[in-house]
């Protein structure tokens, strides 16, 4: 199973000296970090693939959500964070890169996309929807762009508790179409929030192209209209993420406020594994694939300049598929759901209700409730007198 310090230099990376970018992309990081940026790409990459094939045996029993050619983009901006000092992350679909890097297993993402009983919501979300706020990720909500004012909130109690803590939130180029956005991101530009907000321009909001539902030539030009500082760079690159994320997570820590990045990437599969994309221009998924893959692309840098031999390279491959094996055959032994699982960790926990109340008869369900009669729900005094007549 992988282990989040799976080559050992996870911890307190992100703390030492400042990005800066004089000696060529990543020079503040060291050839094991470098590495392990690697290792998480592949993982993300290796961990998606196998979730295809079990969703092609129904073993996955909900919508897949892939990053593929998105990897560098989740992995190199959650890498610039430090979770030993607390930072967190507020993920996306598309970010599973990032919930990895900070300490998600493959085991549990493969029991949480099963649907198994012992996944973090316990077969209740199908996805990535979870959180774990002590390894440094919060649990994600679909709604578009609403992520963004919860992790200004979040950010702003880090200020007023005086924390050396920043935040980091994800959102899509359709996303910064959204009131919550403009909303969130007003907000903590004005509070001087340390959050980082990372859009994604990968091309596409589901069918929608982004020259479609926005006028902006560029999405980092949204910053200007907060106030706050706007950059952009290429999503592809691991290194240039990093680099990118770590000024802005600088800044933040400084004291210095909110700030918008834009990582221009593509998305090279469909929204979600049912769509067949037949809205892209011809070729145009295939042009990406072919010439600007991030992790071809990584491999090609790793290998040429940072001189790492390739067998190295092929070492961190077999390991990620070795815990991927182990991690699939556990979730695949995993038990599915009690009924009883629906009533545990919600609002009211332990529930109010007692367990197995379904199974008494709908009498006594409805009389546990108080509710009121337009709720139009079925009341089995009204259903036995129209029974009766
Ligand atoms: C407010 C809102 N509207 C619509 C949806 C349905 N929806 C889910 S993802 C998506 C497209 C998201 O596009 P983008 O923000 O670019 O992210 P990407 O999927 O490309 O990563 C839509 C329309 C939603 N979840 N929330
Ligand atoms: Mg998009």
């Amino acid at each position: 199973m992988a282990t989040r310090a799976a080559t050992g230099a996870r911890a307190g990376r992100g703390s030492s000296r400042p990005a800066r970018e004089e000696a060529g992309p990543g020079s503040t990081l060291t050839r094991e970090q470098k590495l392990e940026l690697y290792y998480y790409m592949r993982l993300t990459r290796s961990l998606e693939e196998r979730l295809v094939n079990l969703y092609r045996q129904t073993k996955v029993v909900g919508g897949l959500f892939r990053s593929l050619g998105q990897e560098a983009d989740a992995v190199g901006s959650a890498y610039a964070l430090d979770r030993a000092r607390g930072d967190v992350l507020s993920p996306l679909i598309r970010n599973l890169g990032s919930m990895l890097v900070q300490g998600a297993t493959p085991l549990e993402i493969l029991r949480q996309y099963m649907a198994k009983g012992d996944s973090p919501t316990r077969g209740r979300e199908l996805n990535i929807h979870f959180g774990s706020p002590d390894r440094g990720f919060i649990g994600q909500i679909s709604h578009l762009g609403d992520m963004v004012p919860v992790m200004a909130g979040v950010t702003l109690s880090f200020r007023i508790r005086q924390q050396d803590r920043v935040g980091l939130v994800y959102v899509g180029d359709g996303a910064t179409s959204t009131g919550a956005f403009h909303e969130g991101i007003n907000f903590a530009a004005v509070q001087r929030c340390p959050l980082v907000v990372i859009v994604e321009n990968n091309g596409y909001a589901y069918s929608t192209p982004v020259h479609r539902q926005t006028a902006a030539a560029e999405l980092k030009d949204k910053a200007a209209g907060y106030g706050i500082p706007g950059e952009r760079a290429d999503g592809n690159d691991v290194l240039a993420v990093y680099d990118v994320t770590r000024r802005a997570v600088d800044r933040a820590r400084r004291g210095e406020g909110a700030s918008l990045i834009e990582l221009v990437t593509y998305r090279r599969k469909g929204h979600a594994e049912h769509d067949n994309q037949s809205y892209v221009p011809e070729g145009e998924i295939e042009r990406w694939a072919r010439e600007n893959d991030p992790l071809t692309r990584y491999v090609e840098r790793l290998t040429g300049a940072e001189r790492v031999p390739a067998a190295e390279l092929k070492e961190i491959d077999a390991r990620v598929l070795r815990e991927i094996d182990l991690a699939t055959d556990e979730a695949e032994r995993s038990p599915v759901p009690q009924s009883e699982d629906a009533l545990v960790g919600i609002y009211a926990d332990p529930a109010t209700i007692e367990p197995l109340w379904f199974r008494e008869g709908i009498r006594s369900a409805v009389e546990g409730h108080e509710r009121p009669a337009s709720w139009g729900t079925h009341d089995p005094d009204t259903a036995a007198a129209t029974e009766d007549a």
